[in-house]
């Protein structure tokens, strides 16, 4: 085992739930310790411990004790969470990042920080976004991804922390639900879909946003995290793009399953954030510099989802 002990910072969230599950396959359970507020599903199956990310004393300790080598830290607040709770959303985001890369230079440690496609803002390139370009984000969420890019960066120039990232577009799954995000709508449409209810769309129906079934999602952070160092060029963080859709063009899909499945469209506040994010993205240095390539299109992901969803409620 080269990989020492990993701990799961957030693990209790929609990524790490899933990324801690698929940590433990690869390493064993003991190997990967899960942490949140408080304990949930990931305690079941390994180690669990509860840790504010906001209190680094705790942090150490855990580090210590495990003799922890490699971090991923997932906590965070959303993007439409963040727009509600500004100042907490900042302080959450960038005190949390701060502690985990001062952990890091102190022990040592492998960081893998996600920021997200709400970097870019409303001056970006909005099809196929370049890697570099203009961010200019306008959600306190997009701007604490910013700057935790620019610190991680930095802590790599500096002190020579080991710190990777990918700009994840909205996550899809259905092992767990989504924690507040402005892409939510894209795995609650399933839930419906599969009960057999209505559903009512927060965002418009010609909404394009960035999109990835999580199986890629978790594979291109595996991908990224175990690449040689010399192919991990970019220090801020990586474009990764698996699809684009709009909130029309899912149901769609869905309705290639469910024929009579409704959808109705009631944009609030997440329209503003939504419009403010690209369309589609450029991940060619991904692609070159680690080898990524995304396995599933929406229908692939639909039939999956599916699929799974109504496995999960016996249907
Ligand atoms: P989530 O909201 O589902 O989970 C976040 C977890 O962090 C929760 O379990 C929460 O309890 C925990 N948490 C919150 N505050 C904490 C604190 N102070 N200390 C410790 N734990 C705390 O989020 P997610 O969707 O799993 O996202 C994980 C990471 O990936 C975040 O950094 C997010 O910005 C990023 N990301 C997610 C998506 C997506 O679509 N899910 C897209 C882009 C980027
Ligand atoms: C959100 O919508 O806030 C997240 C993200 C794309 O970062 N899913």
């Amino acid at each position: 085992m080269t990989t020492g002990n990993i701990l799961v910072i957030g693990a209790n969230g929609q990524i790490g739930t899933v990324l801690t599950e698929t940590l433990r396959n690869a390493h064993g359970n003991d190997r990967v310790i899960a942490s949140d507020l408080a304990p949930a599903a990931t305690a079941a199956h390994g180690p669990f411990e509860t840790l504010d990310i906001l209190n680094a004393v705790r942090l150490g300790e855990i580090i210590r004790q495990y003799d922890i080598r490699q971090v991923y830290h997932l906590a965070a607040i959303l993007s439409a969470t963040g727009e509600q709770h500004p100042q907490w959303a900042w302080d959450v985001n960038m005190g949390g990042l701060f502690n985990v890369l001062e952990a890091a230079r102190e022990y040592r440690l492998k960081v893998f920080f996600p920021s997200s496609i709400a970097s870019f803002g409303p001056f970006a390139e909005r099809q196929n976004t370049p890697q570099h370009g203009p961010l200019e984000p306008t959600t306190v969420y997009g701007i604490s991804k910013v700057a935790g890019e620019l610190w991680s960066q930095y802590y790599f120039l500096r002190y020579g922390v080991d710190v990777r990232s990918l700009r994840y577009p909205g996550i899809i799954s259905y092992q767990s639900m989504p924690g507040g995000g402005t892409t939510d709508y894209a795995v609650e449409i399933f839930h419906k879909a599969v009960l057999e209810e209505p559903f009512t769309c927060f965002l418009r129906d010609d909404t394009r946003l960035p999109m990835m079934y999580m199986d890629d999602a978790v594979r291109a952070t595996l991908l990224l995290m175990e690449a040689p160092a010399e192919q991990v060029k970019l220090h801020t963080s990586y474009n990764l793009s698996g699809m684009s859709f709009t909130p029309a063009e899912l149901s769609a899909a869905i309705r290639a399953h469910y024929p009579g499945f409704e959808v109705q469209y009631q944009p609030d506040f997440r329209q503003g954030i939504a419009d403010s994010w690209p369309e589609s993205i450029d991940d060619t240095d991904a692609r070159h510099d680690w080898g990524w390539a995304p396995s599933f299109d929406l229908q692939a992901m639909t039939l999956e989802m599916l699929t799974r969803l109504r496995e999960k409620y016996g249907r």
